[in-house]
């Protein structure tokens, strides 16, 4: 899961991809680029479990973010988005978008104003214009094709997808907001359309508007209206200062700014749930991890993200849920109170699981 970080110059990208990276994985592979990394998923859960088992490593689970910049610094508004960022942009599964709020006059905004509302249109604008002229020209070319009669029904069922999508575009809708037949999400797979995909929209502001951080997200919530965009207040500088903190420094730092817990973790977590994951744990002397998996999976599907082979070798999973687990305090007494169970195939993995595979 690849997140690209986007925004007009000067709205806080860089900073926030640093702040971000402070949270890198341990288990990061050597950072492919400078500009990308892959981040810890921070959870409590994990960090009591880690607590209670003493193990010699803790693992958590990942996201990999991108700071793509390249948005043209200029006032023409026509060429703001050059065929290069949004090629850069495509590949990403989702974005987190970056809208300047806070106030500096050392570095002035490129269209002189700040404006998040009018911002966060230019991108939707720009992105929904660019799903519609690629629907266009596909309907145009299927068209052309269908008149030289080649694999007609195939066309044809693209033709109606790229009519649906046409509806939609043309009405301002984004495809993230409408409904998906499984072949229309092998479409979306293929061509990666950009209002497809899911959004955090991060909106950058000044100290002085954390305690009115609500009135400032309320005016882009009601112009979003999506339940596949999320809006979180960010508060870059604070956040750049709370990352040079130990833990007990942070937390009086944040009574004091009247935060209950770091904005940032709420943000990534955000970003987790909006991306249809969730998590499961294995325990053991050794190792504590968390685990993605995509909302839905069953267990010999999850059994294959620890090891391929596991698909192929499942036989049960031992199951107990974390809410259970911390209520009563060891495997021992979940088993004897029935709530370590073994689970087959089909089960559905829950988000808080427990788990350990029986395999051949
Ligand atoms: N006052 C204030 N200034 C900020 C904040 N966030 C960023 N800045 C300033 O804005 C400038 C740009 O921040 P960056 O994170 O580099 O911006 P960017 O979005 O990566 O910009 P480009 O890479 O040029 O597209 C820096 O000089 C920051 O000090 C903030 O929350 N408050
Ligand atoms: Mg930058």
């Amino acid at each position: 899961m690849q997140i690209g970080i986007i925004g007009f110059p000067y709205s806080g990208k860089t900073i926030l991809f640093n702040i971000l990276s402070q949270t890198e994985s341990d288990n990061s592979p050597i950072r492919k680029e400078i500009n990308q990394t892959l981040i810890k998923v921070p959870d409590a859960r994990l960090d009591k479990l880690t607590a209670i088992f003493n193990p010699k490593r803790k693992v958590n689970a990942t996201l990999e973010i991108i700071d793509i910049s390249g948005v043209q610094g200029t006032e023409d508004l026509k060429a703001q988005f050059t065929t290069q960022f949004l090629t850069k942009v495509r590949y990403n599964d989702a974005f987190l978008l970056v809208l300047r709020a806070f106030q500096n006059d050392a570095v002035p905004h490129i269209l002189g104003t700040v404006d998040p509302l009018r911002d966060l249109n230019m991108f939707n604008d720009e992105f929904l214009l660019n799903d519609l002229a690629f629907v266009e020209s596909r309907i145009e070319k299927i068209g052309k094709d269908l008149m030289k009669q080649k694999n007609k029904d195939v066309m044809k069922r693209e033709l109606d997808i790229m009519h649906k999508w046409n509806d939609a575009l043309t009405q301002g809708i984004a495809l993230r907001d409408i409904e998906h037949t499984p072949t229309d999400i092998k479409y979306i797979k293929n061509y990666q359309p950009l209002t497809a995909k899911p959004m955090i929209i991060a909106v950058n502001m000044g100290d002085e508007d954390i305690a009115k951080r609500d009135l400032v997200t309320e005016p882009l919530k009601q112009a979003i209206n999506s339940k596949k965009v999320v809006i979180e207040p960010l508060f870059a500088r604070i956040e750049k200062e709370l990352a040079e903190l130990d833990e007990d420094e942070k937390l009086v730092f944040m009574k004091e700014y009247g935060l209950d817990e770091s904005p940032l973790y709420r943000m990534i977590r955000s970003i987790y749930h909006l991306l249809g994951l969730r998590s499961f744990f294995t325990v053991g002397e050794d190792e504590c991890r968390a685990w993605t998996i995509k909302e839905g999976m069953n267990a010999q599907e999850s059994a294959a993200v620890i090891h391929t082979d596991f698909y192929n070798r499942f036989i049960r999973a031992e199951v107990v849920h974390y809410d259970d687990f911390i209520q009563h305090g060891s495997l021992f007494k979940c088993k004897e109170n029935g709530l370590l169970r073994l689970e087959g195939k089909e089960y559905i993995v829950k988000d808080g699981d427990i788990i350990n595979i029986r395999h051949s």
